[in-house]
Order: C-alpha cells, then sequence, then structure tokens
C-alpha cells in the first residue's frame, strides 16, 4: 500500500476472528473504506451582492458570521473559495441548493464541486 499501512486499520488485526479450532491462523479483514470527499467552490462574479454570500455560507454551510465573511471576502479577491469539504452525496445537496436559491433571486451565483 503506497502509504504504508496495511489497509487493516479499521477492523484491527484479527488474527483470531473466526478461530476454527484447527491451529490455523483465519484473518478477517472487515471492507470498511473511506469515503471520497469533495471540496464545494464557489465562484466570484460582479453581480450577486455580498450580503447574499454571506447569507448561503451561513446557512448552507454553516458557518458563522465571521467565517462567512471571510470566505465571501476570499472569493471576492481571489476568485474562488473553499465552502466546506463533504461526501460526494452532501457534497452535490449542497451545491444544488446554492444553485437553486441563487436562481430564485435571480443571481448568477455559481457553485461547484472538485475531487480532494
Ligand atoms: N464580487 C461580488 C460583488 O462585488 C461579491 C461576491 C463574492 C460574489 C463572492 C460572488 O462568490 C461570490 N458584489
Amino acid at each position: 500500500m503506497k502509504d504504508g499501512r496495511d489497509g487493516r486499520g479499521q477492523g484491527g488485526q484479527g488474527t483470531r476472528d473466526g478461530d476454527t479450532g484447527t491451529g490455523i491462523v483465519t484473518k478477517t479483514r472487515p471492507k470498511t473504506k473511506k469515503p471520497s470527499l469533495y471540496k464545494v467552490l464557489i465562484l466570484n462574479d460582479d453581480y450577486t451582492p455580498m450580503e447574499f454570500v454571506v447569507h448561503i455560507l451561513e446557512k448552507v454551510f454553516n458557518k458563522s458570521r465571521e467565517a462567512a465573511v471571510e470566505i465571501m471576502l476570499h472569493v471576492h479577491r481571489h476568485g474562488v473559495g473553499i465552502c466546506g469539504v463533504f461526501t460526494y452525496d452532501v457534497a452535490e445537496t449542497k451545491v444544488a441548493q446554492v444553485i437553486e436559491f441563487a436562481r430564485r433571486h435571480q443571481h448568477p451565483l455559481q457553485c461547484t464541486m472538485e475531487k480532494e
């Protein structure tokens, strides 16, 4: 394994699991895989009001007012910023919520996701 681990971390060693009394040591390795994570990004534009972006960061991404303002200003200055990191389904849902909320208010705000 390229990260140096043996892939048995989440299930323990398992050397005595399923002991059949035959003197043969069996190992069980529960196949629990860590889910891939996705960054949700918001993009800058010239029209969406700053307050609207802050509101989305507070409500959809559960950011404090201070954190929301900081992220919004980062996006305003640098063009793109991270709202959070989530599993695929959660990231996809949040992206859809942002795009739909912006559309409903006729703002061009764009949001996307990217594998970490
Ligand atoms: N640039 C916008 C403005 O000046 C503010 C803004 C910030 C828009 C972040 C989108 O993701 C965004 N009103």
